[in-house]
């Protein structure tokens, strides 16, 4: 007998097009990844994908620019929550002490794996929260908006 997992993971982009918006009570605004490579690089060393259904993977050093960035560039306003949703409807939500900048392993908006551009199957754009390792809940590939709340 199969048990399908309530979260067994999502293998296939739902679409080609990385880019995705930031939802405010004001509007959305789309960002392209060329926009979101021109925003400030950073890396999250040693992080894992805790998969239910294949197992760990990892340690991978996911590039992209931080969450904070993206809400500071689109959306500078003070923020108590975000919850960011992938095309295929697979949401987490964060809290403002979660993306502070000087947080030690800070969430990330990842388009880079060990140094290259990732693969739309590996995730872009695809957040990455290096301090959950449970069961890759929050590692959310093919991120499709953003949205904050006061
Ligand atoms: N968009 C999206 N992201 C997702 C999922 C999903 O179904 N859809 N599953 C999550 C779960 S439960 C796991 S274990 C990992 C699997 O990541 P991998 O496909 O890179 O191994 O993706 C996470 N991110
Ligand atoms: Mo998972």
């Amino acid at each position: 007998m199969t048990h399908h997992h309530a979260h067994d993971p999502n293998p296939t982009p739902p679409t080609d097009d990385p880019s995705f918006v930031v939802v405010t009570p004001a509007g959305s605004q789309h960002v392209t990844f060329e926009v979101l490579r021109s925003l400030p690089f950073r890396v999250s060393p040693d992080s894992y994908i805790v998969s239910t259904g294949h197992g760990t993977s990892g340690p991978f050093a996911f590039g992209g620019t931080l969450l904070v960035e993206v809400i500071k560039r689109f959306a500078p306003e003070q923020w108590t929550t975000a919850q960011v949703t992938s095309v295929d409807g697979f949401a987490t939500r964060l809290t403002a002490d979660e993306w502070r900048p000087e947080a030690e392993r800070p969430v990330l908006l990842a388009y880079e794996i060990d140094g290259r551009v990732m693969t739309r199957a590996q995730g872009l754009v695809r957040l990455i929260v290096p301090t959950e390792t449970d069961e890759a809940l929050r590692q959310i590939k093919w991120v499709g908006e953003v949205r904050l709340f006061a």
